[in-house]
């Protein structure tokens, strides 16, 4: 029965946007970091769960008020100080080195890559190209790359599982992910904060290419556009009636 249950759950643990499959360092880091918590929570699940039985099931006894002083003493100095304090500075050791490499580089120039989320779709840039891509975002493996992630709307939440931890799309800011893939092919991106009725189709479809083959993607790209860039088709107005969303396939674009 519990294998037969467990199938589907373990199914969403795989495809292209999943984050127990990471694709890059930053995705590693995250992944890292998920193990030990889903570990230690494991652990401290059971253990309530084996106290509260063991205290339902045995025979209530008598304490002095010393003695019962003393053993509430204990759990509120174990379990409320000593347990949390350890936990929080694991959870610090693992997760400020983490966070670190997600910032964006000060010292270097990576490749900028402006994405502005808007109801429904992802509006993707290439600073000093012509270069404008709708649900689409195109990099190079290897090396670091800065996403400046926006949104002309409501909040949104930029999010590709294999490369990183998410980050929230917010009017009128700007948010730097730094984000690295490493190898060439496909990966998938969501929209992972309910911003409208065509959330669940917030699809962004994330092409990894080699660094060679990424530039000759953009020269060409940049070639093929239009004087003044091909600028993505402009959201509906306010108050305009709302086009049913786009079903966008997950990663399935050629080679
Ligand atoms: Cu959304």
């Amino acid at each position: 029965m519990l294998p037969a249950l467990a199938v589907p759950w373990l199914a969403a643990c795989e495809g292209p946007q999943s984050i127990l499959d990471p694709a890059g360092p930053a995705a590693r880091d995250v992944t890292l970091l998920w193990w030990p918590m889903l570990i230690v929570a494991s652990v401290v699940l059971v253990g309530v769960t084996a106290a509260w039985v063991v205290a339902m099931l045995r025979r209530p006894r008598d304490f002095s008020p010393e003695e019962a002083k003393r053993i509430s003493r204990r759990w509120v100095v174990s379990g409320g100080i000593l347990l949390p304090t350890a936990s929080i500075v694991l959870l610090l050791g693992f997760g400020v080195p983490a966070g670190d490499r997600l910032l964006p580089l000060r010292d270097d120039a990576p490749l900028r890559i402006d994405v502005t989320a808007r109801q429904w779709q992802w509006d993707v840039a290439y600073p000093g190209s012509s270069t404008m891509l709708v649900d689409e975002l195109h990099l190079p493996a290897g090396r670091p790359v800065h996403i400046h992630v926006t949104s002309a709307d409501v909040i949104h939440s930029f999010w590709v599982p294999r490369l990183g931890p998410k980050i929230d799309a917010v009017p009128g800011r700007t948010n730097v992910l730094r984000l690295q893939a490493d190898e060439a092919g496909a990966l998938r991106g969501q929209c992972s904060e309910f911003c409208g009725t065509g959330h669940a189709h917030m699809v962004l479809k994330v092409r990894v290419h080699t660094e060679a083959g990424f530039s000759a993607w953009l020269t060409e790209r940049a070639a093929a556009a239009p004087p003044g860039g091909n600028d993505p088709p402009a959201a509906a107005p306010r108050g305009a009636p709302t086009p049913p969303p786009r079903l966008v396939s997950g990663a399935a674009f050629p080679p």
